[in-house]
């Protein structure tokens, strides 16, 4: 039997982060106490403390859910409940979740685990759980009305299955869907090989997290939950940049990312410096022959895909959703590209009667970075971040894979910004530029229109032809 000392050993966990803790006698005879995380920090990996060994993954701002072995099988308790969790510094949302946090643990076990898995509904209505991906008895798959009962309020129900096939899954309610995702209630499954396996490397690190979306209006903390594509707040494990952890790993590792993705849309998730490969996916890994390099991944809704690739380039390698307006904050889009535009006039007449109105965007967005603009309460800027050179202009989707030199194994801790070599960084130029022979017209549209060359340009703009009969 496992103690609570040994408990928290094996989960690294810092002693104020688990709030409630383990097992008792009274426990033993029935169910394990739930164990509760309250911080976003990427905890340690779960270093398995008993059972088959293994590489345990680390969660992206989240953590591994601890067991105990009971009745020959690996117990674990999630508890369903609404949560408050910061998306990023200054930014904290109400969802629901499991455990204390949004999304909920990790869950991690090795093929052939026979696994009981109690569920406690501590939500205003019904709820079940789909573990999405395993092979299992019809009767454990968490389809409320298909497949069980709804998890009425204040109910336990428990699953059972053996874990039959390794990779990656995850789980979410099958009741009332729409309500419960848009809520934040999901987490990440990670099934790991008995032994050797032929399609899946050990590797050096192994990362997963979930892409998830949320609509909160800035000054306010509950979800929209009706919305169903414009969503403000892109995220990875209920976090946006900057609140997203960098992916710290050492030079030459070889790296696995797991990525699921639970929102309403596609994302082209992108890796800088490297070429990657996908060597699985929900439904197992993929044969060697049919993978190939790539350097983005598209990851529709409802999969996950794995990647692999050795980080064998030092540095700060952006990583991030490759839609433009999946890196940024709580922005709205329904605003007019004002680039060009003198709009010095119109504001001034606006302001009369809004005083605090201000345009956007004359010389394009990066000026709203520098803006020191007053936000309502509980928002983040649209598009943030320090850098060591000034702001990355990113929001949402968005993080950093850190490679160096001397990152020791098992070791996560962030190494802070890269160090480059003397002479391997763009730098200002002080050669003297000539005029480049062209128009000295074109493009002016769209310069703002301090800077715009003097000269009037002359707009022709012909109607097509139009057809017979019109
Ligand atoms: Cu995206």
């Amino acid at each position: 039997m496992t103690t609570r000392r040994a408990f928290l050993q094996a989960a690294g966990l810092a002693g104020g982060a688990v709030a409630a803790t383990l097992v008792n006698r009274v426990a033993l005879a029935a169910l394990p106490d739930p164990v509760v995380q309250t911080e976003p920090a990427t905890m340690p990996p779960l270093s398995p403390p008993t059972g088959r060994p293994y590489r345990p993954v680390v969660t992206l701002n989240g953590w591994t859910l601890p067991w105990r072995m009971h009745r020959g099988a690996k117990e674990f308790h999630l508890v369903a409940e609404p949560v408050v969790r910061e998306m990023a510094p200054g930014l904290k949302a109400h969802l629901w979740g499991y455990n204390g946090q949004s999304p909920g643990p990790t869950i991690e076990v090795v093929a052939g685990d026979r696994v009981r898995i109690f569920v406690t509904n501590r939500l205003p209505e019904h709820t079940s759980i789909h573990w999405h991906g395993q092979r299992l008895p019809n009767g454990m798959d968490g389809v409320s009305g298909l497949t069980q009962p709804a998890i009425q309020p204040g109910q336990t129900f428990v699953y059972e299955f053996i874990a039959r096939r390794p990779g990656t899954f995850m789980y979410h309610p099958h009741a009332d869907e729409m309500t419960q995702m848009a809520m934040g209630m999901m987490g990440s499954w990670v099934t790991h090989p008995r032994e050797n396996h032929p399609l899946i490397a050990a590797v050096d690190r192994d990362f997963v997290f979930l892409l998830n979306a949320y609509d909160i209006e800035p000054g306010s903390y509950t979800p929209r939950i009706m919305t169903m594509l414009d969503f403000n707040l892109w995220s990875w494990n209920s976090r946006v940049f900057p609140g997203i952890d960098s992916l710290n790993v050492r030079l030459h590792d070889r790296v696995r990312v797991r990525i699921g993705n639970l929102t309403m849309t596609n994302h082209p998730i992108h890796l800088h410096g490297h070429e990657f490969e996908v060597t699985g996916t929900d439904g197992g890994p993929v044969p060697p022959a049919a993978r190939w390099p790539e350097v983005t991944a598209d990851i529709a809704v409802g999969q996950m895909r794995q990647i692999e690739f050795i980080a064998d380039e030092e540095g700060d390698w952006a990583f991030h959703c490759h839609k433009s307006h999946h890196t940024m904050n709580a922005m709205g889009h329904d605003l007019p590209t004002l680039i060009g535009v003198d709009h010095r006039g119109l504001s001034r007449k606006i302001a009369r009667l809004i005083p605090d109105y201000m345009v956007m965007g004359e010389r394009g967005m990066a000026d709203m970075t520098e803006m020191a603009m007053p936000l309502p309460d509980n928002t983040i800027p649209m598009m943030t971040g320090a850098g060591p050179f000034g702001s990355v202009e990113m929001g949402g989707m968005f993080s950093v894979v850190k490679v160096r030199r001397h990152q020791q194994p098992g070791n996560y801790a962030d190494p802070g910004w890269f160090r480059h070599p003397q002479g391997t960084r763009a730098s200002r130029s002080t050669h003297k530029v000539q005029e480049p022979p062209r128009s000295g017209s074109a493009g002016r549209p769209a310069m703002a229109r301090g800077e715009q060359p003097g000269a009037g340009v002359e707009v022709r703009v012909r109607k097509p032809g139009g057809h017979a009969g019109h």
